[in-house]
């Protein structure tokens, strides 16, 4: 046997031949579509949001919901709301699998949903809906994918669309809440539903999923002052976090509060912490907060959390203020049992969604007859 008789080495040297040119076209659209990487992606041909099936393996096969494909970023303006996945979790200390969130998440929507019966809101009648698909991570290397994110939320923001972004660990809440400060002319409050409080500096020498809050509450005008925590507890608890949460004076609330105070106590003070002398509130919903009983598809489950519906009325009281944007993050589908933890996930979404429609705070709220809405305070900001 020689070598030449060897197909492999035969077909090495054919690859060659083998055309690329409707490849090297599929690729530069897809920079064109995706726009440009942040700066410290060295490789320039991965674009900042990756086109369905165009450049590379992290990419959507449906929509959420079934909404159009934003296949061209540049066309993205003056619609109200762009589901964006960001599906990240190298970040995880334990179980990871939240990569595949954002389609877990997708994946149990259709667009036979999106009418809810108690609310009396159709989403498809309020609200012009894009998904832009999944940011182009690099998973390898946390701090490039958090300049993607980063870059990728505040394109959301400048085009004034209200951004719901599909994690991925928690480590891209700092990138979310990043890309968000910026554009808003004040403080942001930070509403946190979570078993953790994501607090410590670092984790393993890495800004990973315990730590988005720290960091966060780093940017000037996102004060510690005017974070809150809603769910805290349990035994998988990081001191440094506990330590830092004491220290820079943020709030955390935890299940036995809510217990002993009830829903409504507790997201009034919520409300009150969260918009004190701010201008903005982002809403970041770890999936955890509910009990694995329910919620069992996550990378650090931890017994004890809230009831869906206990978390869905919080939801309607703390939504309906408004908010800048929204995060759910850490649904890990491999370890999920019959789909509950992405549906818990889409719900969060329909719900918050659903509530700011209702109370005027995004879209267009339409109903033919006379609308039933319980009163509300005005918010600070829409
Ligand atoms: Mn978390």
């Amino acid at each position: 046997m020689n070598r030449e008789s060897l197909s492999g080495v035969r077909m090495v040297r054919a690859e060659e031949h083998v055309p690329s040119r409707e490849r090297e076209e599929r690729r530069r659209l897809a920079l064109e579509w995706g726009l440009e990487s942040a700066w410290s992606i060295t490789d320039r041909t991965i674009p900042l949001f990756n086109r369905n099936g165009v450049a590379g393996k992290f990419s959507s096969s449906q929509t959420f919901l079934g909404v159009p494909f934003q296949q061209d970023m540049r066309e993205l303006d003056g619609q109200d709301v762009v589901f964006v996945g960001a599906p990240l979790d190298a970040g995880t200390t334990y179980r990871p699998g939240s990569r595949f969130g954002p389609n877990g998440i997708r994946s149990v929507t259709s667009l036979a949903m999106g009418y809810n019966f108690e609310l009396g809101v159709d989403l498809y009648e309020s609200l012009r809906m894009v998904d832009a698909g999944d940011v182009s991570i690099i998973p390898a290397n946390l701090e490039k994918s958090f300049d993607q994110i980063d870059k990728a939320v505040a394109y959301l923001h400048e085009r004034e669309v209200f951004p719901v972004v599909f994690g991925g660990d928690h480590s891209i809440g700092y990138p979310d809440i990043r890309g968000l400060a910026p554009f808003v002319d004040g403080n942001v409050g930070i509403i946190h539903f979570d078993r953790h409080p994501d607090m410590g500096e670092l984790t393993l020498d890495e800004r990973m999923h315990g730590t988005p809050f720290f960091h966060a509450t780093n940017i000037p005008n996102a004060p510690p002052s005017n974070l809150v925590q809603i769910g805290i507890g349990g035994w998988n608890m990081n001191r440094t976090g506990v330590r830092n949460v004491r220290e820079r004076g943020a709030t955390s609330i935890t299940v036995g509060d809510i217990d002993r105070w009830g829903l409504e106590r507790i997201a009034e003070k919520a409300l009150e912490i969260a918009w004190k002398n701010a201008k903005a509130v982002f809403l970041s919903f770890d999936i955890d907060v509910l009990d694995p009983a329910f919620a069992p598809g996550t990378g650090t489950p931890e017994p004890g959390g809230l009831l869906p519906r206990e978390a869905f009325r919080l939801l309607e009281l703390v939504a309906r203020e408004g908010l800048a944007g929204m995060e759910v993050v850490e649904v890990a589908p491999p370890y999920d049992v019959a789909d509950t933890t992405s549906m818990l996930g889409a719900r969060v979404v329909m719900d918050v969604l659903g509530v700011l429609v209702k109370n005027r705070k995004l879209g267009q709220f339409v109903a033919d007859a006379e609308p039933v809405t319980e009163s509300t305070e005005p918010g600070v900001a829409g």
